[in-house]
């Protein structure tokens, strides 16, 4: 059985969700919904980060306990994740008993491993990242990140991130497939290769996070306490439990290129240290940008995605997004593109396709899914193209790969609409030949079994326009097994209705 465990990063509360992280959820959507219909059991995590030092401020900043605010952030995410048609298995907020007691079982395993020993840091930290910054890297009171750092002198707990300099490079080395795409990959090695330094992982200087075990004064580093939301979701500490057998080995953790030392260095190496095996693939998307800078809370420059799913709907905004940028780059954001993506792919390619196809049998060719005759090399070439999707499209997922995914559905979209063009079935029907009726049907079956294939892969993608799609189609099975079976003829068409119109502004 294939097993899949999907994850997005969890969300720090210091402001409203906006187009990155609707980002991020959606990518992880779309190939927890497509392993889901390939038939592989599957888990989708997601949810809030709510502690340290930042989530803190933006609380005070707000003149809200720490508590009362992060509840109320933390809703407007969760409802971010309904309004994307999210289909996660598990939120996650830090802030549950549960999770404060895995912390506290990951932070007791490392200690019973010697990895953890106290003393003082002195150093700059960035508030916004909450990342510690090395003095070399430190640029006019600026982290690398553009993030203004302050100078911190305070008792802290650290771990013996040195020890794990080898052990990583070893892992990474044994394992290819393990973090990607390859740019990242060789960034996160050479970072590696130039020394690890032991890392602060407690504070004292505020009290909002997770108690450090056995100290009254310390509470962890929000990223130990963060990052172990992946275990906590699969039910750590009981690592002999269903959930956590099947899915921590199968884990993928999508996350954005500005956490991925955090993910690829820290997080295998507490990991390794407390007895696990770090998670199967990790894969950094690029960000998107907007007038020319990354998109984010602090700059408040993102885009509400709330307007946008109003003004284009969520299916068109959910392409668009997979569509318009190679998962792994940096991609900007206009809404002139989103406006051409939904009128070119989804109005003219798409849309008009499964229109005029299925509005010509509704009203023309007797409202059912005909029967076909005999197959010509064309039919049987255009037929051959749509059952390649499947192992396509597979190969594509299997690498988190979700533009290409588009990219081939789109492909047999327009072979489809370029056979429409040559066979004419409209022409057909108008001959008084009993033979061009035989040929019709046969051309009209073909082309419902096309896009049949093309709704069925769909879904992942936009659930709602796809559903809507194989209802018109009369089709009630809908997973990528049930295309081996081929399409049954004299099935009745629901009332095709246009379901991607053209934008006509901008
Ligand atoms: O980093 N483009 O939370 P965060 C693409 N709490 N993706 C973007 C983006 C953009 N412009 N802006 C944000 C944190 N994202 C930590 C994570 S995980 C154990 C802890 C997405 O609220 C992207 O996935 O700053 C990025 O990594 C994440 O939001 C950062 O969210």
């Amino acid at each position: 059985m294939t097993v899949r465990c999907i994850t997005t990063p969890i969300y720090y509360l210091n402001g409203a969700p906006h187009l990155g992280h609707v980002y991020t959820t959606i990518a992880a959507d779309v190939l927890a919904r497509y392993w889901r219909l390939a038939g592989a059991q599957v888990k989708f995590l997601t949810g809030t980060d709510e502690h340290g030092q930042k989530v803190a401020q933006a609380a005070e900043a707000a003149g809200e306990t720490p508590q009362a605010f992060t509840d109320r952030m933390s809703a407007l995410f969760l409802d971010m994740t309904k309004k994307i048609n999210s289909s996660h298995d598990v939120f996650l907020r830090t802030t549950e008993k549960r999770h404060h007691e895995a912390a506290q079982a990951l932070w007791k395993k490392l200690e019973e491993a010697d990895q953890i020993y106290e003393s003082t840091y002195a150093g700059w930290y960035a508030v916004r990242d909450e990342a510690y910054v090395d003095e070399a890297e430190v640029k006019d009171g600026k982290a690398p990140s553009g993030a203004p750092v302050e100078w911190m002198e305070e008792s802290s707990y650290f771990f013996r991130l040195s020890d794990w300099e080898r052990p990583l490079l070893d892992y990474y080395e044994a394992n290819p497939k393990a973090l990607a795409p390859i740019g990242r990959r060789n960034e996160v090695l050479s970072f590696i290769k130039g020394g690890l330094r032991d890392l602060s992982i407690s504070r004292t200087k505020f009290t909002w996070g997770v108690a450090v075990p056995g100290s009254s004064q310390h509470v962890m580093y929000v990223w130990i306490d963060a990052l172990t939301n992946y275990l906590t979701a699969l039910g750590y500490p009981d690592i002999e439990g269903e959930d956590f057998k099947t899915f921590w080995p199968e884990s993928i953790h999508l996350l954005g290129k500005d956490i991925l030392r955090f993910h690829a260095v820290y997080w295998p190496a507490f990991l390794m240290a407390a007895g696990l095996t770090p998670p199967k693939r990790i894969f950094a998307h690029g960000w998107l940008v907007h007038d020319g800078e990354k998109m984010s809370k602090s700059l408040g420059n993102a885009v509400d995605p709330f307007q946008l799913i109003e003004t284009y709907g969520l299916d068109a905004v959910r392409y668009f997004l997979m569509r318009e940028v190679v998962f792994g780059q940096d991609g900007s954001y206009s809404e002139a593109a989103m406006v051409q993506r939904i009128n070119s792919d989804l109005a003219n390619d798409l849309g008009n396709l499964a229109q005029r196809v299925l509005s010509f049998i509704y009203k023309n060719a007797g409202g059912k899914i005909p029967q076909p005759h005999e197959f010509s090399e064309e039919d049987r070439e255009m037929l051959a193209r749509a059952a390649h999707l499947h192992d396509t499209l597979r190969d594509d997922m299997e690498v988190q790969a979700l533009q290409a995914y588009c990219v081939h559905i789109w492909e047999v979209v327009a072979d489809a609409n370029r056979y429409v063009d040559a066979q004419k079935p409209w022409s057909l029907k108008k001959s008084a030949e009993a033979e061009d009726q035989l040929r019709m049907a046969t051309v009209l079956y073909v082309l419902c079994e096309v896009i049949r294939h093309v709704a069925v892969y769909v879904q992942p993608l936009m659930p709602e326009a796809a559903a809507k799609m194989l209802d018109q189609l009369g089709q009630e099975e809908r997973t990528f097994e049930s295309l081996q079976e081929p399409l049954k003829p004299g099935t009745a068409l629901v009332e095709p209705v246009p379901l991607f119109p053209r934008i006509e502004k901008v």
